[in-house]
C-alpha cells in the first residue's frame, strides 16, 4: 500500500521554494513554457505530494492502490514536473531538459513518457472527465484510492468541465476532489473580462458537489481543505482555491495578463530566484 509523505512545516515551506525555483530555472532555460501558471499552484501541489495527502510510491508508479493527481491545466507542466522530481519519480537535474527534443519533459504532460504523470493533458477541459473515469474505475474495483484533479479558472469556461461536474454530482463520486486554481487570469486577460464564473461556488454546489473556498497560498488552509475533502461522504468535492498568477515573482505578479506562457527573461532570472528565496 503506498504511503502519504508527511513532511514538517519547515520542510514544506522549503519545498515550495524549491519548486518555485525549479519552475523558473526550467522555463527560462527552455526559453518557453508557463511559469506564471505553475507558480499559482505551488502550495496546493506541495501539500498534495508532501503534506500527507496523496498516497504514492515513485518506485511503483502504477501501483493500483495509489491515489491519482491529474493536472487538467496541463500547461502547468513545469510545476507538475518540479513536484514529481522532488517526490523522486526522476532526477531533479532532468528538469533542465524541459521542452528539449527527445526529453520526456514535454511542454505538456505525456503519461506515456514520464512516470508519475497520470493523464496526458494540455487540451483544456478534458482532465476532469478523465478523473471521473479513474474515480469510477476505483469505485468498481472497491479500492479506497482517491482522485484529485486541478482545473484552471479560464479552463472552467469550457463546457466539458460542466458536463463533468454534472456527472460527478449526479453519481456521488466521494473519491473525487476537484481543485479550481482560481488565479483570475487566462491567456490574454482576466477571467472576469472574458467570461465571469461567479457565483462559482453556487454553480458547483447546484451541480451536486460539496464546495469550500480557500486561500490557495496558505499551507494551513490547503491542508485543512484536503482533510475536509476526505471527510465528505456521498458527494464529490470542489476546492475553489483563490490564488495569484505568477505568485512569488514580482515581475509576473505585477502584470499577469501579459506573462501567460512566457518565461522569465534570462537577465531577470537572478532577481526572481532571490525573491523566491530557495536555498538551492
Ligand atoms: C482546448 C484548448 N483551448 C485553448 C488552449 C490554449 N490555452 C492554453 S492556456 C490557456 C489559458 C488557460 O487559462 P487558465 O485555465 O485560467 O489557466 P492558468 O494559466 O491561469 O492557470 C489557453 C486558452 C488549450 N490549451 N486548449
Ligand atoms: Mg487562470
Amino acid at each position: 500500500m503506498p504511503q502519504a509523505r508527511t513532511e514538517d512545516r519547515a520542510t514544506l515551506e522549503e519545498l515550495t521554494r524549491q519548486i518555485r525555483h525549479d519552475i523558473v530555472t526550467a522555463t527560462t532555460k527552455a526559453g518557453s513554457g508557463h511559469p506564471s501558471t505553475s507558480l499559482s499552484m505551488v502550495e496546493i501541489i506541495t501539500t498534495l505530494y508532501f503534506g500527507g495527502v496523496l498516497r504514492y510510491d515513485p518506485a511503483n508508479p502504477k501501483d493500483p492502490d495509489r491515489d491519482r493527481f491529474i493536472l487538467s491545466k496541463g500547461h502547468g507542466a513545469p510545476g507538475l514536473y518540479a513536484v514529481l522530481a522532488a517526490a523522486g519519480y526522476f532526477p531533479r537535474a532532468d528538469l533542465l531538459t524541459l521542452r528539449e527534443l527527445g526529453s520526456p519533459l514535454e511542454g505538456h504532460p505525456n503519461m506515456n513518457r514520464l512516470p508519475g504523470v497520470e493523464a496526458s493533458t494540455g487540451s483544456l477541459g478534458q482532465g476532469f472527465s478523465l478523473a471521473i473515469g479513474h474515480a469510477l474505475g476505483l469505485r468498481l474495483d472497491r479500492k479506497d484510492a482517491r482522485v484529485y484533479v486541478m482545473v484552471g479558472d479560464g479552463e472552467s469556461e469550457q463546457g466539458q468541465v460542466w458536463e463533468a461536474a454534472m456527472y460527478a454530482g449526479n453519481h456521488g463520486l466521494e473519491n473525487l476532489t476537484l481543485i479550481v486554481d482560481r488565479n483570475g487570469y487566462q491567456q490574454t486577460a482576466a477571467v472576469n473580462e472574458v467570461q465571469p464564473l461567479d457565483p462559482l461556488e453556487d454553480k458547483l454546489a447546484s451541480f451536486g458537489l460539496e464546495v469550500t473556498t480557500i486561500d490557495g497560498h496558505s499551507l494551513d488552509e490547503v491542508a485543512k481543505a484536503f482533510d475536509w475533502a476526505r471527510g465528505v461522504k456521498g458527494k464529490a468535492q470542489a476546492i475553489v482555491a483563490n490564488t495569484v498568477k505568477g505568485k512569488g515573482v514580482s515581475l509576473l505578479e505585477a502584470n499577469p495578463g501579459s506573462w501567460h506562457g512566457k518565461p522569465i527573461p534570462a537577465d531577470e532570472e537572478a532577481k526572481a530566484l532571490e525573491e523566491i528565496g530557495a536555498s538551492i
